[in-house]
């Protein structure tokens, strides 16, 4: 909300990768000449932070050209101010309208606000928790800390609103339920406000960060690694669960009961778990790596076990289902990413063809029900060959579906993983580009 061109940004990278150049000077001469950084309206801190931000560091970083930076750099001074709570930790809706200026609903510019449907004014774990690579990223390319906050800040305050390294401290010092996280912690008392747990939607992109933070750091961030395999441990502990068909599946939890379903959006946790299993102990790389593998096979099943070949928003395992929708309202493809990054990364990893074979598939179910003529549509049943089009082609599209898939197909020394971290959009940033000191 309120800002303009997510298409445009998310894309930016992605047009460069694949060399493409002319629309890439033309994406450029836009964020040049008509992107608008001070808009009155709702935006979301964490897409803002993920979509644009994220694009404009990862092309800075790739092409060196100044006025990307400049734009990340101003963009991130325009998010602080969601910082000012009781606890630091960030609310999720700022104003970015200019300072000064007022319009008739949104008089004030900098305020920030929790979204409506947020539970007793609470922040989302997946929101405040997918902000440290690209805050890092700004601390370092500004020389100005206010972004990372070195735990030795003296005294954050509504001045000085403590930055990005506050948010563990306050996740450190908050009771955890058998170890998980909830999804929803009110930025006013530092506590939960509900017990639902998540490696999908709400959940998912915390979990992405604490090891993708590790990485980034050159594995100095050693907080940052416990954390994630602590939470890790608990989610095999109580959420990773086998069906009768003998499909692994990640499933959610509500106050101690299991719903027995996975979102697409989980199905990025095959990539993740692979990642972070190259850099775990002997006795759980093998765990991990199967654990990865049997992930992003059951999400592969969510596709080969639908009419499109394209999987559904949500499958279930229960009442007789195996990965698959079971409520009509879950039965929607929006071109989401996750289950083609999963691929990606077990490619890199292992080298299996099978998972070129899978995300061939995709391209060509793509094409045939996706395919619209002004680009690529989301479809609103996966279960019948002649879907109905949503008209929308989501800004993630350009920036991470197929950027994955192209990825997939590359040598592993374009973007290799030892030289980059993808944030959750996607986009490239540097590892070992930051002054982190744990
Ligand atoms: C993307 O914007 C990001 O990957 C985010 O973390 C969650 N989901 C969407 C795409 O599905």
């Amino acid at each position: 909300g309120g800002l303009r061109g997510a298409t445009v940004i998310d894309a930016l990278d992605t047009l460069y990768i694949m060399e493409l150049e002319e629309e890439f000077q033309e994406a450029k001469e836009w964020v040049e000449k008509s992107f608008d950084l001070n808009v009155n309206g709702e935006a979301s801190l964490f897409e803002v932070n993920i979509r644009y931000i994220g694009g404009l560091l990862a092309t800075y970083y790739l092409t060196g050209e100044e006025v990307f930076k400049s734009k990340a750099l101003e963009l991130g001074e325009k998010l602080l101010p969601a910082f000012n709570t009781p606890t630091g930790i960030p609310r999720g809706v700022i104003n970015l309208g200019r300072q000064g200026t007022r319009s008739l609903f949104f008089p004030c510019s900098g305020m920030s606000w929790s979204w409506g449907w947020a539970s007793a004014g609470s922040s989302i774990l997946a929101e405040f928790g997918t902000l440290h690579l690209e805050f890092l990223h700004l601390s370092e390319l500004s020389g100005n800390p206010v972004f990372a906050e070195k735990a030795s800040n003296p005294q954050p305050g509504p001045l000085h609103p403590p930055g990005v390294m506050n948010i563990r401290r306050v996740l450190n010092r908050v009771e955890k339920p058998q170890g998980l996280y909830p999804n929803f912690l009110s930025p006013v008392t530092g506590s939960w406000v509900q017990h639902h747990v998540s490696i999908g939607g709400l959940g998912d992109s915390f979990y992405e960060y604490l090891i993708k933070s590790w990485l980034m750091s050159d594995k100095k961030d050693s907080e940052a690694k416990k954390m994630y395999d602590d939470a890790l441990e608990a989610i095999e502990k109580h959420l990773v669960k086998k069906s009768a068909g003998g499909l692994t599946y990640i499933a959610e939890w509500r106050g101690g009961i299991l719903d027995h379903k996975m979102g697409h959006l989980a199905c990025f946790s095959g990539g993740m778990i692979a990642l972070g299993a190259q850099h775990a102990a002997q006795d759980r790389r093998q765990r991990h790596m199967e654990l990865a593998a049997e992930i992003t096979s059951t999400c592969h099943e969510s596709y080969a076990r639908s009419d499109t070949k394209l999987g559904p928003e949500a499958f279930r395992f229960d009442a007789g289902s195996e990965a698959t929708a079971t409520r009509l309202s879950e039965r929607y493809y929006i071109l989401r990413p996750e289950v083609v990054e999963s691929y990606m990364y077990l490619w890199r990893l292992t080298h299996d063809p099978k998972y070129r074979h899978w995300g061939w598939e995709v391209v060509k179910a793509l094409e045939k029900h996706c395919r619209v003529e002004a680009g690529f549509s989301g479809i609103r049943d996966v279960y019948t060959t002649t879907p109905t089009h949503d008209n929308m082609q989501q800004s993630f599209f350009l920036a991470e579906t197929l950027k994955y898939l192209y990825l997939l197909f590359c040598e592993d020394d374009v973007l290799s993983l030892e030289d980059w971290v993808f944030n959750t959009e996607a986009h490239p940033l540097p590892i070992n580009h930051t002054d982190f000191k744990a």
